[in-house]
């Protein structure tokens, strides 16, 4: 029998999880205390709770982040990914997006069709350092780094041998697929090998991003992110729970409608044991800060009107001070500047979502707005199904001890989605044109079956 992506999908992110859990016991509170706000939700809430996803999709939904440290690693990350229906997604460039001293430049793996997101979502946020970028690196320590990185096996070559045949042939057989799946897991265990310190504190006092993707001769999983449906919620029985989150809910302010795109908060990295040669070779126990764990919630897509609405805000926001913010003046911001109801969102064209007849007669002159209005069509939310530079980088923040250091007078290395798609070797997809593409589909079907006049 063939294992399909979907299935390798599917299995590689339950494997991630079990094996997240044993590592960091604190994500297994995180995944309780958000399967029983989950219920709870749907128990007050009804089916309006669903609306962005069912409750089976919803709880089995995670995104893992990974950090990997140069060209060829990132491809053969593609590669894995793609063995399992998991496609590059966006570009996001971190260097820039933070005070903090972030060298890296993302994308974000996930599947791409609205069927295979409703049957396994699973998406992993992928960081690439960027050893060349003299702002974070100079020349001797640059190239240290990138030859300690060239030097370095993160994926066995029985893994990406797989990994081609599973994408040529879609799919594995069962003794293959459990192979690939142990394989690929394997990859991304915290390793037992000695850290060097001397070289891991070299790195650190640069970024600390830095010395945990460049530090170490392995990679790892860095959190695995599941969703819930009350964000805000989470965070007090967390901290209930003796569990110390950072302050804030990154993305935009909780509203009494449909949610625009992403809310995400954290715990801080817990001190983990791991073991250090000494410069004078001995081995030593030490620990290291660096994994945390994540919890998201997620709004309907918006569209690239209603993301200018949400960068604005940002922009604005950033003038306010904490108190004010604290105080309900996000909140209240957020309110004048975005409208919170579907059929506003969608009217304005400030989000994305698919349509549907209900079988009512229709006005065949009408606009979509105007018959979702009189009840010939429903219009459902298009769920946010990537990332926002500025909470990732507030989420890679929040969770470091040291700021770093850099130097915006030295030169930066030139790097941006062409680049990205170069180093990938396949197509790196444009969100828009995903959500776009999944709307105009129901369009196109509305008109069909409701006979409407072209527009
Ligand atoms: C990635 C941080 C970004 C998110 O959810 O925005 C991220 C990392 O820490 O490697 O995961
Ligand atoms: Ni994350």
């Amino acid at each position: 029998m063939t294992v399909t992506h979907t299935q390798l999908r599917a299995r590689f992110a339950s494997r991630l999880s079990a094996l997240y859990g044993q590592e960091v016991p604190a994500y297994k509170t995180l995944v309780e205390v958000t399967e029983s706000i989950n219920v709870e939700a749907i128990e007050r809430v009804g089916a309006d709770a669903e609306k962005l996803g069912s409750i089976d999709r919803v709880t089995a939904e995670r995104h893992g982040a990974i950090r990997v440290g140069n060209e060829r690693e990132m491809s053969q990350v593609a590669a894995i990914f793609g063995a399992m229906g998991m496609f590059p997604v966006g570009f996001y460039d971190l260097r820039e997006a933070a005070s903090s001293s972030i060298p890296v430049v993302s994308t974000a793996f996930r599947p791409i069709d609205a069927e295979e997101l409703a049957a396994n979502p699973f998406r992993v946020f992928t960081s690439m350092l960027v050893a060349s970028d003299r702002r974070f690196f100079d020349n001797d320590l640059g190239g240290r780094l990138a030859s300690f990185l060239d030097s370095r096996t993160l994926f066995p070559d029985e893994l990406l041998v797989l990994a081609a045949e599973s994408e040529a042939k879609l799919g594995l057989d069962d003794a293959a697929a459990e192979r690939f799946l142990t394989l690929a897991t394997n990859a991304f265990a915290l390793s037992e090998e000695p850290v060097d310190r001397a070289w891991y504190r070299e790195l650190e006092s640069v970024s600390a991003v830095a010395a945990d993707i460049g530090g170490v001769t392995t990679t790892h999983i860095n959190h695995l992110t599941p969703r819930v449906l009350d964000i805000d919620l989470l965070h007090t029985r967390m901290e209930q729970r003796g569990i110390s989150m950072i302050d804030t809910i990154q993305g935009p302010p909780r509203t009494d409608g449909t949610d625009l795109l992403l809310r995400q908060t954290s715990f801080r990295a817990l001190d983990e044991e791991r073991r250090f040669r000494e410069s004078d070779g001995s081995i030593r126990t030490g620990t290291l800060r660096v994994r945390f764990g994540e919890v998201e919630s997620r709004g309907v897509a918006a569209t690239p009107a209603g993301r200018d609405r949400y960068d604005a805000f940002l922009a604005r926001l950033d003038s306010m001070s904490a108190t004010e913010r604290a105080d309900g003046g996000a909140r209240e911001l957020w309110s004048a500047m975005v409208p919170e109801s579907d059929i506003e969102l969608l009217d304005k064209d400030l989000a994305y979502f698919t349509v549907r007849a209900t079988g009512r007669e229709a006005d065949r002159g009408a606009s979509i707005a105007d018959l979702v209005r009189s009840g010939s069509v429903v219009a459902e939310p298009i769920v946010y199904e990537d990332f926002l530079p500025k909470s990732a980088a507030g989420i890679f923040t929040s969770n470091l001890d040291s700021e770093g250091s850099r130097d915006s007078g030295r030169d930066a290395t030139a790097f941006d989605a062409l680049s990205m798609e170069g180093v990938l070797g396949r197509t790196l997809h444009d969100p828009h044109t995903l959500y776009s593409r999944i709307r105009e589909a129901s369009i196109e079907e509305v008109r069909r079956v409701l006979r409407l006049d072209p527009e």
